[in-house]
């Protein structure tokens, strides 16, 4: 029933250390294997968004290391951070990146044409952050209502499950997304009568450790014709590009398409498309529906693809590793020569990937003299671990730095644009370490 169903699973209670943040994993969370092989260790880091203010510089470190499943090759980190800790209060802005938004409006636009019903569609958005996705579709005349669980995200109106409030701002359902949440919305009668024509989840599955509670709320409020529209970063991408920065704690899930497809079978889900697109660095779209759609021969070519390019064999990972702590100590080794030769750098959006980048590095405020991030949420704190002060982009112009390192490098094109009239010279460190002008 409504109220405060938490949806965390039990994370046990230490009375030495109190209340434990932080679960192992001790199973794949697709294939429940428990041939797990450690491929990846990147020490003792902070969460990469719990930014932390200037009067208390302290952040809890917790270990980052990659396990590959030998039976289904999920990727997946050693450990579950209770996501309360991450995800209630929450910095992120998806509406800040314009390429996003454009990629959003896209998305709106693909789907409104894949609707066959004859009156409005309705689609429902889990982790809407910022509606930064629903604006899109209720642009084209969709029913839209979000599900996000940030208490910080203050531009909608929230509908409270005990008592319903819908108001034609776009409303949100202010909970993590469960089954239990998904039946809440049910008994609520928070759901059209024929089920949602659309349920799509942009850069979140990766963000869940209970991936089979999660889609059984996608069937429970999905029509019956619906389609699931997730996005995932590729695993792909994330090694052919070295996207290693991408690794952090609040990122459970390294995804081959394959686990992926034999999760949504499993789960009365089969995707029946598959696409690839280069935002946040390269990402998967699949289409998945309790409907028996015609399979897209886009699935079969992505699995035979994943095979012959080796992604099932365990030399694969060794060898990204070894390219991992490379990097690791090229960006270090840079950013120190230019210390040493006087010059300041300065970084350009604090990211969660470019505040996991430099704790990797060990690089802090002797090094990088500030970043600069347009998300209002970030500026005034400091990054996690290295505790560099995160700042507005009128200090481009107060410090006039000769560097800027670009932390969302996945945004190059448009951090370029919006500091051409800058002097500094560029580092971009993924997908490997070079300086431009
Ligand atoms: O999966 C996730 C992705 C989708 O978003 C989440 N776990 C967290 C987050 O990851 P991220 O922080 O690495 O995402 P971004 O979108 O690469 O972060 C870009 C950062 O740069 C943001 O803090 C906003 C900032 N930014 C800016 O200040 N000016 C970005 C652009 C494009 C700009 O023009």
């Amino acid at each position: 029933m409504a109220g405060e169903v938490s949806p965390l699973p039990h994370y046990p209670f230490n009375p030495k250390r109190g209340m434990m943040d932080f679960k192992e994993v001790t199973c794949c969370r697709i294939c429940s294997s428990n041939r797990l092989e450690k491929y990846l260790d990147l020490g003792k880091v902070p969460l990469a968004n719990a930014l932390v203010l200037p009067t208390n510089k302290y952040s809890k470190v917790y270990p980052l290391e990659v396990l590959l499943c030998g039976d289904c090759a999920l990727s997946q980190l050693s450990i579950v951070i209770n996501p309360e800790i991450l995800y209630t209060d929450y910095p992120y802005r998806s509406s800040v990146s314009e390429t996003f938004k454009t990629h959003c409006k896209n998305l709106a636009l693909i789907l409104k044409s894949m609707y066959q019903g004859n009156n409005f569609p309705t689609v429902l958005d889990i982790a809407s952050n910022d509606n930064c996705l629903l604006k899109e579709f209720g642009n084209l005349g969709f029913g839209v209502l979000g599900v996000e669980p940030a208490k910080n995200l203050d531009m909608f109106e929230r509908i409270d499950l005990d008592k319903v409030t819908v108001d034609d701002l776009i409303p949100v359902v202010n909970r993590f997304w469960s089954e239990q949440t998904a039946l809440d919305m049910l008994t609520m009668n928070i759901r059209p009568n024929r089920g949602r024509d659309f349920i799509t989840a942009q850069n979140i599955l990766a963000h869940v450790n209970d991936v089979y509670d999660f889609l059984k709320g996608v069937k429970h409020q999905l029509d019956k014709k619906g389609i699931f529209v997730v996005e995932v970063p590729y695993l792909v991408d994330l090694f052919t590009k070295n996207q290693f920065d991408t690794i952090y704690h609040e990122h459970l899930s390294y995804f081959l398409f394959k686990p992926l497809k034999e999760l949504f079978e499993f789960n009365g889900l089969p995707i029946f498309k598959v696409e690839h697109y280069d935002i946040h660095g390269g990402s998967l779209r699949l289409y998945a529906s309790p409907c028996p759609y015609e399979i897209d021969p886009s699935v079969q070519r992505q699995i035979d693809f994943e095979k012959s390019n080796g992604y099932f064999n365990f030399e694969t990972y060794k060898q990204f590793a070894e390219r991992v702590n490379q990097s690791r100590k090229d960006l270090t080794i840079l950013l120190k020569s230019l210390y040493n030769g006087g010059q300041k750098v300065m970084g350009y959006g604090a990211s969660a990937k470019g505040i996991s980048l430099l704790n990797y590095a060990s690089m802090d405020s002797r090094y990088i003299h500030s970043i600069v991030d347009e998300t209002p949420a970030k500026q005034g704190k400091l990054t996690p671990g290295s505790n560099i002060p995160i700042v507005d982009f009128s200090h481009f112009e107060k410090v006039s730095p000769d560097y800027l390192l670009l932390l969302a490098w996945n945004f190059e094109e448009e951090l370029r644009r919006k500091t051409s009239h800058l002097k500094a010279k560029y580092i971009i460190p993924i997908p490997d370490l070079k300086v431009s002008n």
